[in-house]
């Protein structure tokens, strides 16, 4: 039987969300908390990783008493191949975001776009150099046209390794070389794990693992990591800037338009299309003040980093940002886009745009956005939620907060400038222990947590310790409403952080990006490491995705993990079913690749296994622990 939803207090830790809980329960608005209550209990099999549909023979359940598919297959075999298709997924997503921005890359070499240009010229040359393109003396669409080149080549079947593998310590691709882990392409790698886990191909769970590994580091190395450099060279590199967070962002007499999603391809043009004088003087003419353009998950991430603009939400605000009443259009590309925001938006006067032929919903309002049409389609979609403004419900408007300020826009070249131009003030500081290291909190919510209660509590408990935390993704948000974004945030933090941060006006949690911006993180620990002379390894750093929900979300603590990098997850994915799997995960990994996952629901007990992780990886590079 289902359950009843959780009382308010126990579903968020925030006063924006219970408002807006409170409001849509009162208005029988349904939202993802009533809905877990629906499908909770969930399927054993389905949490256990033991059930099996990968053909007509069955579909399995593998048991006690059914310990064998119709096949043959046991539960360690379903697991891993279950598992195995989980990271193609988060793979898949992350990479073809990627792809995207190459072809808008493409677009601008070949002249057949005037939207998008290149706004980084120092940074196209820079990576151009990493994965081998000759710059010198070249003219700028020469040097973009071979990028664009190299980087489509990492997505086909014709490489050794894939391009940005120039950046890893030599140490760690030996690894990977051992263990036939190296990523060779992107797409082969996930087609690759779409061959091994059909009926009769990989029946060997370790072995399906290992390439599992080696999907996600395409992701992580390749396809993540084109997505964040092409799109700093596209829409520039982050430089530190502030701004503001919570639902307070939502502007009562403003028109208000909440961008979704990940890819800023789309909502760059919505936000300079917002940005036209003549728009602005049409949503004058209705009477508001003005446009106000806000982000949401990681497309809010992204238009943030670069421009600034203010963020509404994570994951789990998003359905409660269009509760307030005061959204005029949700527009949206793909990824963590729940499809109740098309039936919540019709409870009110919101439109839903959505603008990727390969994300659509049914009951949206479809833009079909290309490189060519991009700010035209951009400017219609504008001019809808200008209009949707004279169509607002005054007295079911309800903005629960002010906003609070935020600092964000940290890329690896903004911190090496902070430093004065090297990495090494970064170098010193570790050494002497006054950071004694860091970690990289990144992911999502889920609604089987107290929102934002772990994202937030393990990011303090951290500071506390003299460990940097680098965020991304949701993480985010949650740590900006929490105050933990703003240089004075280092009273929160341990003697030696705040004495570093302090000194360079900067917080103790740094904003690092979306979710394919934790390339961003893998650059910095590998340039940290070649800078040591070690492996990732044994760096003092670690990764947490607390409150994880997404494919993606695995994909990343997969390729972390597969990097060197101690990773805790607040929950496991569904692998426990199988000794095997879980073993090598949790502890078995640890012998291949040099770190493995752990798991741990309680942020202070997983701040002191960080602090364990990173006294001994201190001792053993010969630093006060
Ligand atoms: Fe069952 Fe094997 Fe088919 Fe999976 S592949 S559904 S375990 S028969
Ligand atoms: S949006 S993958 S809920 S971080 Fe990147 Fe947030 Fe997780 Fe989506």
């Amino acid at each position: 039987m289902a359950r009843e939803p959780k009382p308010i207090d126990e579903l968020t830790i925030w006063d924006d969300a219970k408002a807006m809980i409170r409001k849509g329960r009162a208005e029988g608005i349904e939202t993802v908390h009533e809905r877990l209550a629906q499908q909770t209990p969930h399927c054993k099999f389905c949490e256990l990783g033991t059930t099996c549909r990968n053909c007509t023979m069955g579909p399995c359940r593998i048991s006690e008493k059914m310990p064998r598919g119709v096949c043959g297959a046991d539960a360690h075999v379903v697991v891993a191949r279950n598992f195995g298709r989980f990271i193609a997924g988060g793979a898949a997503g992350h990479s073809d975001h990627g792809r995207d921005l190459i072809e808008v890359l493409e677009a601008i070499v070949e002249g057949e776009t005037g939207d998008y240009r290149i706004t980084d010229e120092a940074k196209l040359r820079a990576i151009a150099a990493e994965v081998g393109v000759q710059t010198e003396g070249r003219a700028v669409m020469d040097v973009a046209r071979d990028v664009m080149e190299v980087f489509y080549g990492d997505f086909g079947s014709r490489k050794k390794e894939v391009a940005f593998l120039s950046r890893v310590p030599q140490k760690r691709k030996d690894i990977w070389n051992k263990l036939g882990m190296t990523p060779r392409g992107v797409d082969r790698e996930i087609a690759e794990m779409m061959h091994r886990t059909h009926m009769g191909c990989d029946n060997d769970a370790p072995n399906t693992l290992i390439h599992a590994a080696r999907t996600a580091l395409a992701d992580g190395w390749s396809g993540s990591m084109i997505g964040t450099e092409l799109s700093d060279v596209i829409f520039g590199t982050p430089t530190p800037r502030m701004s503001t967070a919570n639902l307070g962002v939502i502007k009562k007499d403003q028109v208000n338009i909440l961008v979704h999603g990940h890819n800023p391809v789309v909502s760059e043009m919505i936000l300079a299309a917002a940005r036209e004088p003549e728009m602005v003087a049409k949503a004058k003419a209705l009477g508001a003040t003005g446009i106000n353009v806000a982000g949401l998950c990681c497309t809010g991430n992204e238009l943030l980093m670069r421009q600034g603009i203010p963020m509404a939400g994570n994951h789990l605000m998003t359905e409660l940002a269009i509760i307030t009443g005061a959204v005029e259009a949700i527009v949206v590309d793909y990824q963590c886009i729940m499809p109740s925001l098309v039936q919540i938006s019709g409870c009110y006067h919101t439109k839903f745009i959505d603008t990727a032929q390969k994300a659509r919903f049914t009951g949206g309002i479809h833009f079909d956005i290309h490189p060519h049409n991009a700010l035209s389609e951009a400017r219609k979609i504008v001019e809808i939620a200008v209009n949707a403004f004279a169509e607002r419900d005054a007295p079911r408007v309800d903005i629960p907060c002010e906003p609070v300020e935020i600092m964000t826009g940290f890329s690896n070249e903004a911190i090496i400038g902070a430093l004065g131009g090297s990495l090494d003030p970064l170098v010193q500081a570790i050494a002497s222990g006054e950071i004694r290291g860091a970690v990289g909190i990144v992911g999502c919510n889920n609604p089987k947590f107290k929102q934002d209660s772990m994202n937030v509590g393990l990011a303090k408990e951290l500071i506390k310790r003299d460990i940097l935390v680098l965020a991304t993704g949701c993480v985010t948000t949650a740590a900006g409403k929490a105050g933990l974004l703003v240089p004075q945030a280092i009273d929160m933090a341990g003697p030696g952080l705040k004495k570093v941060c302090g000194a360079l006006g900067i917080p103790p949690v740094l904003h690092y990006g979306s979710c394919v911006d934790n390339s961003r993180i893998m650059q910095l620990c590998a340039a940290l490491a070649n800078a040591l002379g070690v492996d990732i390894s044994d760096l003092p750093v670690g990764a947490s995705s607390p409150e994880w929900y997404s494919e993606k979300a695995a994909a990343i603590g997969l390729y972390a993990v597969a990097s060197g990098i101690y990773t805790h997850l607040g929950h496991p994915p569904n692998i426990l079913g199988s000794t095997v799997v879980t073993d090598l995960a949790v502890s078995g990994l640890e012998g291949l690749v040099g770190a493995s996952f752990f798991i741990e629901p309680d942020p202070v007990k997983t701040a002191e296994m960080f602090d364990i992780r990173i006294r001994a990886k201190r001792k053993a590079l010969g630093l006060s622990e």
